[in-house]
């Protein structure tokens, strides 16, 4: 197939991968500045490259007129989570939107691979609009925690070194590390509660600060610098105790204070 014929075919999935990229790391944004635990830690995306296409189309058997109905990773997203619990919650939020519709499930976590690999795979129909219509096209979006994806990535790469054929004393060495991540999974979940705890404090404190820090900028550019420096000197004071009761309770003055520019600014 030509250069260009190849370019026609990616382009809607590389928008599909962008787009889908997108608008999962706007979750996230939204789960952080509502200063809440975000399920999805970190989104990752790709379309899927040529040499790799071929690849598959040798091994699966399939014909370059199929390429669009037989392989359903052309665009393949990667959501990580920390974890396994965080998996089921990513699947309510996908479940429940009206852009993706679920064509079929993979859960290599209950039943992980013979390579000992884990995941959770969807294969989604999705829409994009280019300049020549629109396209409902498949995307893959696998689901993993951090100890499953370093899995992954590592026994990945031996793949490539080995061309598919990684030596057995290899291979009983992936599979012993593949039961030693689930075990880790599983320890992880049992301080979730504690380290989600410790997180979202973490948020609420970044939060906080981020919005003290703004409204100061903002005052700078109305107020009297004398009376703003003693603001910031009090914050600082305040910062230094830790203490997320006085952080929040000086912010709320600070706005009070902003208020009252404002005011003025319009009589
Ligand atoms: P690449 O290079 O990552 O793109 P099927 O649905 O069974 O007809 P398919 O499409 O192979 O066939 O589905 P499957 O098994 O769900 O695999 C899809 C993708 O999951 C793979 O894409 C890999 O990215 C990943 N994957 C599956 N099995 C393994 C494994 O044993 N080890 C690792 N590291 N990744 C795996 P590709 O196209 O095979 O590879």
């Amino acid at each position: 197939m030509e250069i260009q014929l190849w370019r026609e075919i990616l382009s809607p999935y590389e928008l599909a991968v962008d787009e889908l990229v997108l608008k999962f790391r706007h979750i996230i944004d939204e789960y952080r500045k509502a200063g809440r635990y975000s399920p999805i830690e970190q989104v990752d995306g790709r379309v899927k490259t040529i040499s790799s296409i071929l690849d598959k189309m040798q091994r699966k058997k399939i014909n370059v007129n199929e390429i669009e109905d037989e392989l359903e990773d052309i665009a393949g997203v990667r959501l990580i989570c920390q974890f396994v619990e965080d998996i089921d919650y990513v699947l309510e939020i996908i479940e429940k939107r009206s852009d993706m519709e679920i064509k079929r499930r993979k859960d290599y976590i209950s039943h992980s691979k013979d390579s000992g690999y884990r995941s959770y795979h969807l294969i989604i129909y999705y829409e994009v609009n280019t300049i020549y219509g629109r396209k409902r096209l498949k995307a893959e979006i696998q689901i993993r925690t951090l100890a499953m994806n370093f899995w992954a990535t590592v026994e990945h790469s031996l793949q490539y070194k080995y061309k598919g054929n990684i030596p057995d004393h290899v291979t009983t060495k992936l599979l012993r590390a593949s039961d030693a991540i689930d075990v880790l999974d599983q320890e992880m979940s049992s301080v979730r509660d504690e380290i989600m705890d410790a997180q979202n404090s973490f948020q609420k404190k970044a939060n906080t600060v981020s919005e003290i820090l703004h409204t100061m900028q903002n005052l700078y550019k109305v107020a009297n610098k004398h009376e703003v420096i003693k603001i910031q000197d009090e914050f600082y004071k305040i910062y230094e105790t830790g203490d997320m009761e006085s952080l929040e309770h000086f912010n709320k003055q600070l706005d009070i204070i902003a208020e009252g520019y404002r005011a003025q600014s319009i009589s």
